[in-house]
């Protein structure tokens, strides 16, 4: 057995459950498996520990934007967070603690990346092809995440570049950024964060913006001894806090999804915000925003604006034209020297390749599926054709206002729920029907047809490539809860005559 295994588990294993990915999600099934007491299931984890995106993004300044007493599993609630927004490494360091602590790291092959996954309906199951060799499945679960496959920009002559290249998500610790001159590319939530960490170390940092972010204060603060002694031994003490933030958040979805015009008190404040941090204003005309507060992803920070008062800072907005060997050119003709390239451009979300790596019922990759009828799926986790697979973080679950592991765990639920009753049952399929599908996306098609990111006036990353908005869930997190709470049978073409 391979020292990157984290068990027993080897290639060419037959198992009830196959989990594609060891993020949060996927991390969250496995623990749920745990605890049902279902343990013939493996997840596929192509790094070399589990943690996903936290894993990968190691880039200076990485921290969360939702609190952390919210940002946690609620079966793990974590008494020792050293502040509300904590950093990168202190959730690693949690997702790493409960894997351990819920004992399903043995079930881990690490270093195992998918590279095919085939539904083979005479057998009914799925077949998956791996770099550590076959694996075969009753069930699969693509828990890939939404945040992991690196988006790099497509600039001329970026390749001829002779200085050091990286996207943040894949930060290059032994690259020395220290008095050198440094571009990134790029001024979404990686970028601010990035910026004001990178600024001092530097000689000289251009920032290359192409849309400006509306920003807000970050309540960042340190939690007390006093404070993390009660959420350890104050009984309800951490929960009544959690639950205080949770509902804040939630709130935030009225303005979001349901009355966009309530947004508008939140431009007011970054404008207010914009102002008192950029005195320029020229400089402060360029930092602000073409379209409404709330249509891309609103972002948190203290430190990004007050960044470019230092001389050596500069804002770049004139489009790249082209990357040449030892600089970037702007289409305004302005050569500027750099001698390193840090590419904070997002993430492949709506077109991850792993869809075109899963092959349904008629042989089609769901890359295809996706290609000729959009990304359509059953409550963000079931897809017609795909029998037996349900996706975590799938089209339409990702949030605007509140915490992702909330939405992860009440897919979670239903997932649990489907694999009991095919149990229950001896189902040896279930498949979602068409028609539930497609009423579900009509009616996700009509309640964003009203929501900042639809009518917010802005480019994001939440649109397909198809013009829909097939990233974000249209209204409170709870709202999606309650759909996700029972397997709904009803909804699905059944097959009988599976294992018990
Ligand atoms: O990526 P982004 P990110 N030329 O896609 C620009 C989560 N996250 O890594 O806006 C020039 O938001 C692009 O410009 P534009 C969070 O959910 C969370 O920053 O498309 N520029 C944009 O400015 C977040 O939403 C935390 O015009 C190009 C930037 O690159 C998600 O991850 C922290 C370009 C990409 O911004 C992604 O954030 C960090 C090009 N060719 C991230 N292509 C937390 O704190 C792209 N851009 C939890």
């Amino acid at each position: 057995m391979s020292a990157r295994t984290g068990s027993s588990a080897g290639p060419g294993r037959r198992t009830n459950i196959l989990v594609i990915g060891g993020g949060l999600a996927g991390l969250a099934a496995a623990v749920r498996f745990r605890r049902e007491g279902w343990d013939d299931f493996l997840v596929l984890e192509r790094g070399d520990e589990v943690g996903g995106t936290w894993r990968d993004n190691t880039y200076p300044g990485a921290a969360c934007d939702v609190p952390s007493h919210l940002y946690s599993y609620s079966f793990a609630l974590n008494p020792g967070w050293s502040r509300s927004f904590s950093p990168q490494l202190e959730i690693q360091e949690y997702i790493t603690r409960v894997a351990r602590q819920y004992r399903v790291r043995d079930h881990h092959v690490f270093g195992c990346e998918v590279l095919s996954a085939r539904w083979v309906e005479g057998d009914a199951l799925w077949e998956v092809e791996t770099t550590r060799g076959p694996f075969t499945a009753d069930i699969l679960v693509g828990a890939f995440g939404a945040l992991c496959e690196p988006s790099l920009p497509d600039i001329p002559g970026i390749g001829t570049f002779a200085g050091k290249v990286f996207h943040s998500a894949r930060w290059d610790h032994d690259s020395d950024l220290d008095g050198k001159k440094v571009a990134v590319i790029g001024t979404g939530a990686s970028a601010i964060q990035i910026v004001p960490a990178i600024a001092p170390r530097v000689a000289e940092l251009q920032v290359y913006q192409r849309t400006a972010p509306w920003v807000l204060p970050r309540l960042d603060r340190r939690y007390s001894a006093l404070e993390r002694l009660a959420c350890r031994y104050v009984p309800f003490y951490q929960r009544l806090v959690r639950g205080g933030i949770y509902w804040a958040h939630e709130a935030q979805a009225i303005a979001l999804a349901k009355r966009p015009g309530l947004m508008r008190p939140v431009g007011l404040l970054a404008r207010a915000k914009l102002r008192r941090e950029v005195p320029d204003p020229a400089l402060r005309q360029r930092l602000t925003p073409d379209y409404r507060a709330g249509c891309k992803r609103l972002l948190l920070s203290n430190t990004y604006y007050p960044a470019f008062r230092e001389e050596h800072v500069a804002l770049v907005t004139d489009g790249i034209a082209e990357v040449r060997e030892k600089s970037v050119v702007t289409t305004d003709g302005t050569v500027r020297e750099v001698d390193a390239l840090v590419l904070a451009t997002g993430f492949q979300v709506t077109d991850s390749p792993t869809y075109r790596r899963l092959f349904g019922k008629d042989g089609r990759s769901l890359g295809e599926v996706f290609d000729t009828v959009g990304r359509q799926c059953y409550k963000g986790t079931a897809i017609a054709n795909f029998p037996n697979m349900f996706l975590l973080v799938g089209p339409n679950t990702g949030l605007g206002h509140n915490s992702m592991i909330f939405m992860i765990e009440s897919q979670v639920n239903y997932l649990a729920d489907a694999v009991m009753t095919m149990k229950r049952g001896r189902l040896r399929s279930v498949e979602v029907r068409a028609t539930a599908q497609e009423g579900f996306s009509r009616m996700l098609r009509e309640r964003l047809s009203r929501t900042i990111w639809n009518v917010g006036g802005c480019a994001s990353w939440y649109v397909d490539k198809h013009g829909a908005n097939t990233t974000m869930w249209p209204g409170f997190s709870y709202e999606f809860r309650r759909i996700t709470r029972k397997f709904d049978i009803d909804a699905y073409h059944v097959s009988t005559g599976g294992p018990q």
